[in-house]
């Protein structure tokens, strides 16, 4: 075993010589039985005896880590995968720009650091929990394996956490790994900790936008941690982030799979208005106005990931040099940004407008700021599927200040332009912006599972290659081995 390929000979695959370290490896092996009860209960229902044909890491080397091969998810082969270590590493940004990076915790930045590995796992397991329903309504095998693999993913996710836990936070980093077991999403008693982690999950639409946005999201926060000068975090993050790449792909070619639907068929059938919903909903596929509202919902939800507009947590974090900016090291500046400013969307006097603030403390808005131009870049893509049908119809992203919960413009209502509503408006207006009950109703009526090789539901294209290069009738998972 090198630090490229992966130990699989234990209980624990992994490439960090766990074997050398006795203590950390009972620790992870003493977490390990109620890892896999909580899987079980609150992993994918009614799949746990399914054979999955799953990836599965088997080097961190960026060619060809990934082997594919049919599993039962119980028995998945979750590891603690670290990216190589880059020898003499020095601190990227903050008051210790330029010393070596810390290989263990520096004790003046323990809890703040605890924090984030904390908040960063509990997400993971979160959004298994979210989606552990949706296996009943595939609309197609290749689409349930895809579910299974982000599922496994997220799962291997929390280990990376835990590991950092259990390794480097003594008896509180073991408390922490036990409650992030313990807690459950959308749980009135012990809720997930950030809010759109309690939210549901309800249906494949919700799923695709939920990879696209809030796994978008987790890239952001990954690259910013990857940037960190505690070594370990930055070495797991960027393992995680070859991970983050393929569940931002299901979204991404989800969502467009389920356009370029909805246009073929509106095509074939002459319903040249995406208006006309009704005329659109008769053929079985999701109309544009509805999908927009699904994007408006996930969107605002997951902005609400990012924190405050002014936040003295994340200048305090970037200071200490723990949580940096998206890709830190291609920006040219001094990395300590101690007198700059940076613009910030900020309500004044009842309205939004734009104010240059200290860049240490809008350092959560520049994080949001990189997302934003990250998801236009995708919603740009699917408009070009609409556009090659020829259909006037353009998706996009609504206000930053839309359908917030966190931060200044959770005050306010404010519609899809950033206008700010009175509550009556808002309230009379609400079913224009968000998925009303109606709209819920009709995207669950299509939600029936098609579970026969090669076979899609009405409401979504298939894929254009198929899973590691598999032809399409390929059996992705044999339900009932
Ligand atoms: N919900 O100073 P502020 C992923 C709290 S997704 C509840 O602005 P900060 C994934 C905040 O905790 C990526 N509370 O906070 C995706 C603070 O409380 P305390 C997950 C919130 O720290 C899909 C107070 O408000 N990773 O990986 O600058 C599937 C003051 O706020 C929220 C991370 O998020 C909220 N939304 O920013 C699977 C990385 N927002 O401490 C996985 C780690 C704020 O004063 N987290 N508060 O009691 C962070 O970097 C930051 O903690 C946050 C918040 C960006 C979350």
């Amino acid at each position: 075993m090198d630090a490229m390929n992966v130990d699989y000979d234990g209980l624990i695959p992994n490439n960090v010589d766990l074997n050398a370290d006795r203590r950390v490896k009972a620790a992870l092996e003493k977490w390990h039985p109620g890892y896999i009860d909580w899987w079980k209960d609150m992993g994918p229902e009614g799949f746990q005896e399914s054979l999955v044909y799953l990836r599965t890491a088997v080097s961190v080397d960026p060619k060809g880590w990934a082997k594919f091969d049919y599993v039962k998810m119980p028995e998945y082969r979750w590891g603690i995968l670290l990216a190589p270590k880059v020898e003499g590493r020095t601190i990227p940004f903050g008051q210790h720009r330029g010393q070596p990076a810390w290989q263990e915790v520096p004790g003046e930045y323990r809890a703040t650091l605890r924090r984030l590995i904390v908040i960063q796992g509990d997400t993971e397991p979160a959004s298994v929990e979210q989606q552990r329903y949706l296996g009943k309504t595939a609309p197609s095998l290749y689409d349930l394996r895809n579910l299974f693999q982000v599922n496994v993913e997220e799962g291997r996710h929390l280990w990376a956490m835990v590991y950092l836990l259990q390794k480097y936070f003594g008896q509180d980093g073991r408390e922490e790994a036990e409650a992030l077991l313990q807690r459950r999403s959308g749980d009135k008693d012990t809720p997930r900790m950030l809010g759109a982690f309690n939210e549901k999950t309800p249906d494949w639409i919700s799923f695709f936008m939920f990879t696209f946005f809030t796994d978008r999201d987790g890239k952001m926060q990954l690259e910013a941690l990857s940037q960190s000068g505690f070594d370990p975090l930055s070495r797991t993050c960027r393992f995680m982030l070859t991970e983050e790449a393929h569940h931002m792909f299901v979204g991404e070619s989800g969502v467009g799979r389920v356009i370029e639907r909805t246009c073929d068929e509106m095509k074939k059938h002459g319903v040249a208005d995406p208006a006309d919903t009704a005329a659109v909903r008769k053929l079985g596929v999701i109309d544009l106005p509805t999908l927009q509202k699904k994007l408006n919902l996930h969107f605002s939800l997951t902005l609400d990931l990012f924190g405050n507009e002014i936040s003295t947590n994340a200048a305090s974090a970037f200071h200490a040099g723990i949580k940096g900016r998206y890709r830190e090291d291609k920006l040219d500046d001094d990395h300590q940004l101690e007198g700059n400013t940076y613009p910030v969307q900020r309500l004044k006097d009842g309205a939004i407008v734009k104010e240059d603030v200290p860049a240490l403390s809008a350092l959560n808005m520049r994080l949001r700021d990189d997302f934003v131009a990250d998801c236009a870049a995708g919603v740009g893509r699917w408009n070009r599927i609409i556009e090659k049908y020829g259909i006037a119809h353009q998706l996009k992203l609504p206000h930053v200040g839309f359908h917030r919960h966190i931060g200044e413009f959770s005050k306010i209502n404010a519609d899809l332009d950033g206008q700010v509503l009175s509550d009556a408006e808002w309230e009379k207006r609400r079913g224009e912006f968000l998925p009303s009950d109606s709209d819920r109703d009709f995207i669950e009526s299509l939600m029936k599972p098609e579970n026969r090789p090669g076979q899609f539901a009405s409401w979504i294209a298939a894929p254009k290659a198929g899973i590691d290069n598999k032809p399409g009738d390929f059996e992705y998972v044999k339900i009932h081995e």
